[in-house]
């Protein structure tokens, strides 16, 4: 029988990606930058390479196919990085799903939310996460993977939620 830990870390991450960004590249330049979804999804998968994990990398507009994809994670997954975007100031149903996944959840926000707009500030999402990446852009991405694999791995137990 696989150890646990071994086991775990044979699951891929879910790297989940909410409405409109599947537009990065043409959204809003200033505001989001220049780099593609596509860009950013061989950057994850580059990074969890490196890491000796791997990705499944997804992205929907749709909220109700945002809660499945993490309902699936419970077991499917490793653990959870999203980048929730709208759904991260609106979506108890979304936060709520995260809760119930037990997994490890890292948000991630290419912008700085807290340097925007007052209706951005909040997030429902941070409460059930265990870190918060905002305003690295792209590279975001890859520093919760590598978190992701910190909190994993049995030498860096996660932080208390
Ligand atoms: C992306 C969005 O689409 C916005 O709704 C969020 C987030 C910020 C981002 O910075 O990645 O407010």
């Amino acid at each position: 029988m696989p150890h646990p830990a071994a086991a775990a870390h044979e699951k891929p991450v879910l790297v989940l990606n909410g409405p409109n960004l599947d537009l990065l590249g043409l959204r809003e330049p200033t505001v989001y930058g220049t780099d593609t979804l596509a860009g950013i999804e061989k950057l994850c998968h580059d990074t969890a390479a490196g890491l000796g994990l791997s990705v499944d990398f997804r992205q929907s507009n749709h909220e109700g196919v945002l809660i499945d994809a993490v309902h699936e994670a419970r077991t499917a997954h490793r653990g959870i990085v999203i980048n929730p975007a709208g759904y991260t100031h609106t979506s108890v149903a979304l936060r709520d799903a995260l809760a119930a996944a037990e997994l490890p959840v890292i948000e991630v926000h290419l912008t700085n939310i807290h340097r925007r707009e007052p209706f951005r500030h909040h997030s429902y999402v941070s409460g059930v996460a265990d870190a918060v990446l905002c305003g690295t852009g792209a590279h975001g991405y890859a520093l919760a993977l590598t978190h992701l694999d910190r909190l994993t791995h049995p030498a860096h137990p996660r932080s208390p939620r």
